[in-house]
Formats: structure tokens, C-alpha cells, sequence
């Protein structure tokens, strides 16, 4: 009895610190709901940190296969002056697909490749798709928001998903240790 009091009184403790957390974490991780079943490649969910170093966005879907015909835009906020993305990440999401850094023109990518250190990759077997942002294509800011959009052109129409939400960003993301 006596060590399940401590326990509840270390679950109330570890609810206080989150509920004072500052505004700027340095991960972020949302779920996303099987709302664009028309596609294999529906979001189930969002994960990004803000390292020292880079940004590590991760996207999971319901199924990735490497004959995807889908893409997948990673955009970047490092100014919350300027509405909308700074930057934006697109890839395939099949195989022999390749991926770009751009400068974002509103919610769509430009001409403008951004020269700086940057990788991703879908991997199939695990349904996952990881890009690596150096905090250098981001302009070191201090502060990041990462979105994301999927589109699947399989099929007749054209399936669309965002996270967290369409135009919708994660919240601010601080460098932190790790990445
Ligand atoms: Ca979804
Ligand atoms: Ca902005």
C-alpha cells in the first residue's frame, strides 16, 4: 500500500513538470488517424527532434512499399515572422525516387535547392519515411516547426494527408542534446 502511494505521488510529479514545461520542446510526436484510407501511405504518425546538429523528422505510415507512386513534403518554419514554411523537404516515397531541399514559395517548394548538408530515405520494411535536416539548411534557428503532407497519385484522385493537420504545425522545437 505504502509503495503504491509513492507511486501515484511520482505520477502527480512527473504531470506537474510537464504541465510547466516551457513552451519550446526538443521532440515532438503525434498520432495520426487512418483518415485517408485510399492510400497505403495514410499518416499514422509524426515524430521530430531538434539536435544540436540537425532535425530528425520521421513519418509513419500504414504501409510503405517501395512501389509507392506517393510523395511526401517535410516543411520546415524557422521564421515565425514570415507566414507559412521557410523550407520544404520532397521525396518519393517508392523506389529510385529522390529527394530535394528547397526554398519554400508559400506551401510549395521552388527552384531554389538549398545547398546544405541533408539526407532521407522511406524505409520500406518499416513503414517509415527519416529525413535529416542540418541545422544549417535551417538557418540555425533557434526555434523550428516541422508539418507534413503525403500525396498518393495511384489512384483516380489524388489522396492527400497531412500532420499534425493541413497547414497546421508541430510545436516550436528547440535544439536540444541529442541528434
Ligand atoms: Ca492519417
Ligand atoms: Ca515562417
Amino acid at each position: 500500500m505504502r509503495t503504491r502511494i509513492a507511486l501515484l505521488a511520482v505520477h502527480v510529479l512527473a504531470l506537474t513538470v510537464l504541465v510547466a514545461a516551457p513552451a519550446h520542446a526538443e521532440f515532438y510526436a503525434v498520432d495520426d488517424p487512418a483518415d485517408a484510407k485510399g492510400s497505403l501511405t495514410d499518416i499514422y504518425g509524426l515524430e521530430a527532434r531538434h539536435g544540436d546538429k540537425a532535425v530528425v523528422v520521421k513519418v509513419r505510415f500504414a504501409e510503405l512499399m517501395r512501389s509507392s507512386m506517393a510523395g511526401v513534403s517535410v516543411y520546415f518554419d524557422t521564421d515565425r515572422d514570415r507566414k507559412g514554411p521557410e523550407y520544404v523537404l520532397s521525396s518519393g516515397l517508392g523506389d529510385g525516387t529522390d529527394y530535394i531541399l528547397t526554398a519554400a514559395e508559400g506551401w510549395r517548394g521552388s527552384d531554389g535547392q538549398v545547398r546544405c548538408d541533408y539526407r532521407a530515405r522511406p524505409k520500406w520494411g518499416q513503414d517509415v519515411f527519416r529525413a535529416v535536416v542540418s541545422r544549417d539548411c535551417l538557418d540555425r534557428s533557434p526555434s523550428v516547426r516541422v508539418s507534413v503532407k503525403m500525396i498518393d497519385q495511384a489512384g483516380a484522385r489524388p489522396v492527400r494527408d497531412w500532420a499534425p493537420r493541413q497547414r497546421r504545425w508541430s510545436l516550436p522545437l528547440a535544439p536540444g542534446l541529442a541528434a
